[in-house]
């Protein structure tokens, strides 16, 4: 079937087939949220965050939106359906009867909330307490969606209590060290606990029938189990980046371009055993350029690799920020079509171009990548 801009239709399957369909976040009313046990295991330990929080100045704000809106204009330029969230009042307390935070963080990255698959979205678990609401930003398109496409599924997995129950208290310490955290990755020891199911959209890819899921400081075992349980059509595949200290998102480690291409950190290379399938499939793991700073930008909680955050339009057409000039430089001699988009001042809200777009439609239907697990 051919898609039509008149018509709203909910399917997604992949990371790269054509986009029509999105949803871009917005910078309105963001927060660093007060400390809490699984948001200050990602702070990086010399990170200018550190013991502050509060709302974002408002040029920081006014800067980033800019930024998200021209990003969007864009993408409808190109003939892309862009849908935006509905902020709510993120200076609010957010209180469950388990426990209290004194603010929320924002909707800049709808990507780590909702997960496409098919025609299915579902809101992910989260495991901050101040992202616990987030969800609320969205449910007026998720509605609405519903609402129009018949075959659209909405679906929630179960909230999570977020007790100290959740958390492993040995990441609570200010000063672990890099090498210790490096050792902890190595050994799966994250900051979250296996208590109850816990996912963020960010930590899964979609390759057609199979899901990649990474697990770490922001999906547990037990989050990957419930997905398995979830989607029995599909093959669920738990990765590890050893590599990295702070494992939060497979976003910035781990990005599919095109059927057969993939990039992969070179600081956070996925171990030889989890890379079998890929390579008995055809697909080809290259590392990723490097990105062009030394340094995140002020006030920021990703890392310098949302250089590789990028966002693919087509299997040939590949949006990547433009200020990483070794990124852009690396798909172009790939023969990729590269779209320059200004976007790192707006890093700081919640991350790069993929993190800041969930998809809600892309042509292509539900493929196998991998046929030798057949
Ligand atoms: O490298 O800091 C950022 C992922 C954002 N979704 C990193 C991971």
């Amino acid at each position: 079937m051919v898609w039509s801009a008149d018509k709203t239709e909910v399917k997604s399957w992949n990371e790269w087939d054509t986009l029509r369909h999105v949803i871009v976040g917005k910078a309105d009313d963001g927060h660093i949220p007060p400390p809490e046990p699984a948001l200050d295991a990602k702070v990086p330990e010399d990170s200018d965050m550190r013991g502050q929080w509060g709302r974002r100045p408002q040029e920081s704000i006014d800067k980033a939106n800019e930024l998200l809106d021209n990003f969007a204009s864009m993408l409808q330029k190109r003939g892309v359906r862009v849908d935006r969230p509905s902020p709510f009042d993120f200076s609010l307390p957010a209180e469950t009867p388990d426990w209290k935070t004194e603010s929320n963080f924002g909707c800049m990255p709808p990507r780590d909330v909702l997960l496409t698959v098919g025609r299915e979205m579902l809101e992910a678990t989260m495991s901050y307490r101040c992202r616990w609401f987030e969800y609320l930003c969205y449910r007026p398109l998720l509605q609405q969606y519903y609402n129009e496409d018949p075959k659209m599924r909405h679906e929630a997995a179960p909230k999570p209590r977020l007790t100290d129950a959740d958390y492993h208290p040995d990441y609570l310490s200010e000063k672990i060290g890099e090498a210790k955290r490096l050792e902890w990755a190595a050994e799966k020891f994250f900051v979250t606990t296996e208590e109850e199911p816990l996912f963020d959209a960010a930590d899964v890819l979609r390759f057609g029938r199979d899901l990649v899921v990474q697990h770490g400081f922001t999906t547990n075992l037990k989050g990957i189990d419930w997905l398995k349980r979830h989607f029995p059509e599909h093959r669920v595949h738990t990765v590890n980046f050893p590599g990295d200290p702070y494992p939060i998102h497979i976003d910035a480690t781990f990005t599919p371009i095109r059927p057969g291409l993939i990039l992969n950190n070179p600081h956070r290379r996925l171990p030889q055993d989890q890379r079998d399938m890929f390579e008995a499939n055809g697909w080809e793991i290259v590392d990723a350029a490097q990105p062009a700073h030394n340094q995140p930008p002020p006030l920021c909680y990703s890392s310098v690799w949302l250089s590789m955050n990028v966002l693919v339009l087509d299997p040939k057409t590949v949006c990547v920020e433009k200020s990483e000039v070794y990124q852009c430089d690396q798909l172009d001699k790939l023969g990729i079509e590269v779209v320059p988009v200004d976007l790192r001042d707006a890093y700081a809200f919640g991350g790069g171009l993929h993190c800041c777009t969930a998809d809600v439609y892309r042509d292509g239907e539900c493929e196998d990548y991998f046929p030798t697990l057949s």
